[in-house]
This record gives C-alpha cells, sequence and structure tokens, in this order.
C-alpha cells in the first residue's frame, strides 16, 4: 500500500499532463462572466434558446471585450499551441470601417503582453462568421508560454467602425489545448497502465 502512495499520484499526474479541458462560451443563457470595459455597452441576447453578445460601440474609445479570467493570475499554459475561436457578425449592417477587430491581447501580471491580430481587416460583416488564431509562438512570440502561464487578462478589440457607429455580434467563444503530441499521449497511456497495474495489485 505505501507503493501505491507513491505511485498513484504519479500515474494521476501523467493523464492530467495529457488531458487539458477545453472551455466553450455559448451564451445561452447569460454573459458568462465576459465584460466590456472600455468603450462599448454590452448586451446579451437570446432568441429562441441561442443566446449570443452584442456589443454596441458609443464613443471614440477602442470596444475590449474581456474574457472571463479568475482575479489575480491565472495559468493558461495548457493552451499553449492551442486554438481560441469565436463567431462574430456585424448586427446593424455597418460595413467595417476600422481594421483593429479581433485584436487580441494577452497580458501577464509578470511578463508584458503579446498581441495580434485575427480578423481580417474587410471583417466583421453581417452573417455570423467563425474567426480563429493558434496561440503558438510563431504567431505571438517567444513570450507567449511566460504570458500564458501568469495571464492577468484577455482582451478582444471589437473596433470595426471608424467613430461609435457599430453593432457587433459575439458567439461561441471557444479556447481548445493543443492535440497532444504523440509522447503526452505516451505519458498519459503510461499513467492509465500504471494505474491498471495497482489495481490488480490490490485486488490480489
Ligand atoms: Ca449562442
Ligand atoms: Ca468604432
Amino acid at each position: 500500500m505505501r507503493a501505491n502512495r507513491v505511485l498513484l499520484p504519479l500515474a494521476l499526474s501523467l493523464i492530467g499532463g495529457a488531458v487539458q479541458a477545453d472551455l466553450l462560451y455559448t451564451f445561452d443563457a447569460s454573459a458568462q462572466g465576459f465584460t466590456v470595459t472600455s468603450g462599448g455597452a454590452l448586451t446579451h441576447v437570446v432568441s429562441g434558446g441561442n443566446g449570443h453578445l452584442s456589443v454596441a460601440d458609443i464613443d471614440n474609445a477602442d470596444v475590449l471585450l474581456n474574457l472571463p479570467l479568475a482575479s489575480g493570475t491565472t495559468d493558461w499554459s495548457s493552451y499553449l499551441g492551442g486554438t481560441l475561436s469565436l463567431d462574430a457578425a456585424s448586427l446593424n449592417g455597418q460595413a467595417p470601417s476600422w481594421s483593429t477587430f479581433g485584436l487580441l491581447t494577452l497580458t501577464s501580471a509578470t511578463a508584458g503582453s503579446v498581441s495580434f491580430d485575427f480578423v481580417p481587416e474587410t471583417d466583421p460583416t453581417t452573417g455570423w462568421k467563425t474567426y480563429s488564431v493558434q496561440l503558438d509562438v510563431a504567431t505571438f512570440g517567444a513570450n507567449l508560454s511566460a504570458v500564458l502561464a501568469s495571464l492577468s487578462s484577455a482582451t478582444i478589440n471589437l473596433e470595426s467602425g471608424n467613430g461609435p457607429i457599430e453593432v457587433v455580434g459575439i458567439d461561441n467563444v471557444r479556447l481548445t489545448s493543443a492535440v497532444p503530441e504523440p509522447q503526452t499521449w505516451a505519458m498519459g497511456l503510461a499513467g492509465l497502465a500504471l494505474i491498471g497495474a495497482l489495481r490488480r495489485r490490490a485486488r490480489g
């Protein structure tokens, strides 16, 4: 039994290294903790059980959508190499005339910030479209891993109109971890095998 006290946590940590929770915000019942802290007014809209966020630009400050994070710092290391995606649409038919829509900025309490604009300058347009960005060093630079490990805010710039003229919709914000590398799968399988061995020993 003493060996199990050492081996069981080891087995669980091997599995934990391979399995990382994805996040999906569908806004079907609420705004799920998303806020707009600058330049815009956020409304949660429900239609036929499918909700989304509606954000109206109200002044000349950038409209910044904040993803919900725990206070202090959050460790998003497991999303390094993963993907952030969202659905967006122009809700009032305003053609895009400002290019910063889709600028994702990740800020760390201790390691500065990184950013990347993942929506084409010609979007969003009327009708929902999905946009995504890979959270990798090739896209955000070498500082990304340090920022993700001590994240204090994650904001998406929603400015698509020159002046307070646009109303945009946001839905299905999704954060997925990287597809595990073969060696990560191997660690997870090793963890499962170890647990299997411990159970057999406990029975015997
Ligand atoms: Ca929805
Ligand atoms: Ca604007």
